[in-house]
This record gives structure tokens, sequence and C-alpha cells, in this order.
């Protein structure tokens, strides 16, 4: 069965396993006196959300955090990856603070402590203040400054006591499937937004590790996305339009921080919309980072879309089995990826697989969920981490995502990626098979 034949031992000394949230989609941002954040402007708008489903209510997490927390304690994790809602304790982003909002992390991250679990921060999980949306969001270059600012303000209270500090999670996500898809808030369709996001983003990365690094906080990173990515058929112009893909997903955030320089594929399209003088912003970009973070969930196949403008990319359904998001499953990928990473652009860096896992129908019979498929997904990615390591990537630690069902974004609640099952009506939690064959395995050493 999967799983069994894994075991600490497999890993390298020191290598941690953890569980990773974040605050919109578990904490339920109508408690606490937190301000609104641009998900939930967004989510009260039709058409945006399945169901119209917003994280106001969410897991109750900031409810019920103490069991919560306990739950990945007892299944012997060694570490927390959790967000803070930036309006939870800035409610305009700026400015006023939320004492309250505060007082929560400052309890929780106490609360990760008393469990033995090492608090892995993350600062920005997509609930941007709808304050600062208001003002152009990530298209104002002004929220790089607005970012420092708040980076500096939760670390001076938090920061003595996290384990590590990631400054983005999935700037793909916060700039191209935001302001070019529409996907998500601020739900834009406007290719010059989308540049300057693009660059924003990483912008207000190297400001506020340069703000943070001035206080004197310790182990600073950003969490990138990664698919891989691959064209559906040999025809040419199919191949070409999977590497403007990959330029504009994949190698546009890792290059600007690693080399300083965005990938010439991307800027093919984008130049013509950046914000001006942009290259002058790029040595700052490329501060040193203290490690890389690495979301891996899929293979995706693309083609020429001879209908549409530049990128002119669509995708196609593949082969392989997929989980309930549609994503096929592809564990060679994360080994790919991060013996790639390892290679061409960070050497010994310590790299984290900060989010891997699945969405699949899951439902509770008796006790507990069978979601044999979900562990069998962990332990084919788990193995295709340990061939990383043999092929010479210096991965440190593997967080399953999540360790909670919760809201999916514009999916609402529709898709279950959580070790522990969420009953959306009463709350309850109960921990599905793949959570107690986790916790098997973290007991085993040999
Ligand atoms: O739920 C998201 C998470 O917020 C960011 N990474 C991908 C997950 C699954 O879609």
């Amino acid at each position: 069965m999967a799983l069994q034949d894994l075991s600490r031992g497999g890993f390298p000394d020191g290598f941690l396993f953890g569980a990773a949230t974040s605050a919109y989609q578990i904490e339920g941002s109508g408690f606490g006196s937190a301000g609104l954040s641009h998900w939930d402007t967004f989510a009260a708008t039709p058409g945006n959300v399945v169901g119209g489903e917003d994280g106001r209510r969410a897991c109750e997490h900031y409810l019920r955090w103490e069991s919560d927390l306990d739950l990945i304690r007892d299944a012997g994790m060694d570490a927390y990856r959790f967000s803070v809602n930036w309006a939870r304790v800035q409610p305009d982003g700026q400015g006023r603070l939320n004492a309250e909002g505060m007082d929560f992390y400052d309890r929780l991250v106490d609360g990760m402590l008393e469990r033995g679990l090492k608090p892995y921060l993350t600062l920005y999980h997509w609930d941007l203040p709808a304050a600062l949306s208001r003002r152009g969001g990530w298209v104002n270059r002004d929220v790089a400054d607005w970012f420092a600012d708040y980076a500096r303000l939760v670390t001076g209270r938090l920061g003595d006591r996290v384990a590590s500090v990631a400054t983005i999670n999935e700037p793909w996500c916060v700039a191209w499937l935001s302001h070019f898809h529409g996907a998500h808030a601020p739900g834009l369709r406007d290719v010059s937004a989308a540049a300057h996001a693009m660059h924003h983003v990483l912008l207000a990365h190297g400001r506020a590790l340069e703000a943070m690094r001035a206080e004197g906080v310790k182990n600073l990173g950003i969490v990138l996305n990664f698919e891989h990515i691959a064209p559906a058929t040999d025809r040419p112009e199919d191949v070409r339009a999977a590497a403007r893909e990959d330029a504009i997903y994949n190698r546009w955030f890792i290059e600007a921080l690693t080399k300083g320089t965005y990938p010439a594929e991307a800027l093919a399209g984008l130049e013509r919309w950046m914000p001006g003088r942009w290259q002058d912003d790029m040595a700052g970009i490329r501060a040193p980072l203290d490690w890389l973070g690495v979301n891996y969930y899929r293979r995706a196949l693309k083609v020429h879309d001879p209908d549409s403008l530049w990128p002119a990319i669509a995708e196609t359904p593949g082969p392989l089995p997929k989980s309930s998001m549609g994503w096929e499953i592809y564990p060679e990928g994360l080994r790919h990826r991060l013996a790639g990473l390892a290679r061409d652009h960070v050497g010994d860096l310590p790299i984290y697989v900060t989010e891997n896992g699945m969405a699949a129908e899951d439902s509770v019979l008796g006790e507990t969920v069978d979601d044999a498929v979900r562990l069998d997904y962990i332990d084919t990615h788990l193995r295709a981490v340990q061939a990383a390591i043999r092929d010479g990537a210096n991965v440190r630690g593997f967080f399953y995502w999540s360790l909670l069902d919760n809201y999916e974004w514009a999916f609402g609640y529709d898709k279950r990626f959580g070790l522990v099952h969420v009953d959306f009506a009463t709350l309850k939690r109960t921990p599905k098979n793949s959570y107690h064959a986790l916790a098997r395995m973290l007991r085993r050493n040999e």
C-alpha cells in the first residue's frame, strides 16, 4: 500500500515534514475586526466564484486554531506553513493596526511552538486589503513600499519566533492569473495591468527582503509555483506555444530572482506594456535568497491558438489520471523541476516543497474518509523528491497542501485538498486515511 515502505529514514537528516494553509482559505475573514480584502469584494461580485461563496466564515480556523494545531502535532509533523491576512493586521493596508488581528497571529505562533511545530510564515497569500486594491493594488508601483512596511510590521512582532519567512506565495497567480486571465481577484483582463503586476510583485518582494534584513530578520525566501509544461504535439507552432507559456509561468520569476533578467520569449509580448525603467529595479529583485519554496501540482499540455492574440496559447486535456481539478498527475515533473532548479538556478540553496497535493471527491463514511488516490499521489511525489535529492537538489522539506479542506478560491468549497475533511455545514474535522498513513510514516525511522 502507498506510503507503507516510506519512512523518515529515507530522507536526509533534519528534513522537515509539514502541512500548509493560507489565511483567507481557512480563517474566516469575517472574524476579529479584519478589514476587507480584495477576495471579499471579488467574491461578492456575481460570476466570479462558484456559488458566490466567500471566505467570511471558511473553516472558522480563527476560532478553532488550537484544535487545528493539535491535528498537525498529532500527525507527527515538524512544521506548519501558514499565512497572515494583511487586512487582519492593517485593515486599510497602511497605517492603523488592528491589535486584535496581530494578537491572533502572536497566539498562533506561540501555539505552534508549544506543540513543537516550526512556524513557516508567508506574508502574502493573495488577500490584498481592498483599500489598496482601490488604489490600483499590484498595478500601482507604490505597492512595493506598502508591502515592505507591512512585512516590517509583521516580522517586527513575530520575527523572533518564526523559523522562516516567505514574502509572496505564487507570484504568477498574484500577477498573471489575476490581471491577465482575470480568474482571481482583482479579476482584470488587461495586458498592461498584467505586465505591471508581473514586475511590481517582484519589486515588492525585493523591497520587503531589504526592509526585513535591515531589521535582522533571518531565513527569508519566496514561494514560486511551477508546472510541467509540454507541447501537446510536436508541431513547431505547439512547441513554440509551450515555450511561451513556460517563459511566462516557469521562467519569469526564477530568472529575475537569480539572474536579474526576464525571458526573451515573454518580453516579446510584454515589453511594450512594462512600467518605464523597469531594468533599474532588477538589481534589488535579484537580492540573495536564504531558501526557495517550490509549489508543484501537475503537468499541463499546450497548443498554439491561432484565433488568439499574443501569447496565443491554449491548453488541451492530456491522457494521464487527473485530480478533481482536472489536473494531470505527473510526479516525474516534480523531480525534473527540483533537479533543474538546483542545476540551473539556485545551486546548493535550500529548497522546500512548500505545496504539493491533490483535490479528490472525498466523503466521510463512518468515522473516516477513504482517499486512496491521495495516498498514492503523496507516495509518488515523495519518491520524486527523493529522486531529486539523489540528482543533487538540496531539498530540505515537504509541506502537503493542505491541512484542511478549504476555500479553493474561484471554485469555492467544491474542491477538497485536505488531509482532514471539513464538513462545511458543521465544520466538523475528520482526518482522512491519508492523514493517518502520513502520521504512521512519520513515526517510522528505519
Ligand atoms: O489552494 C491553492 C493555494 O492557495 C495556492 N496553491 C495552489 C492551491 C491549490 O489550487
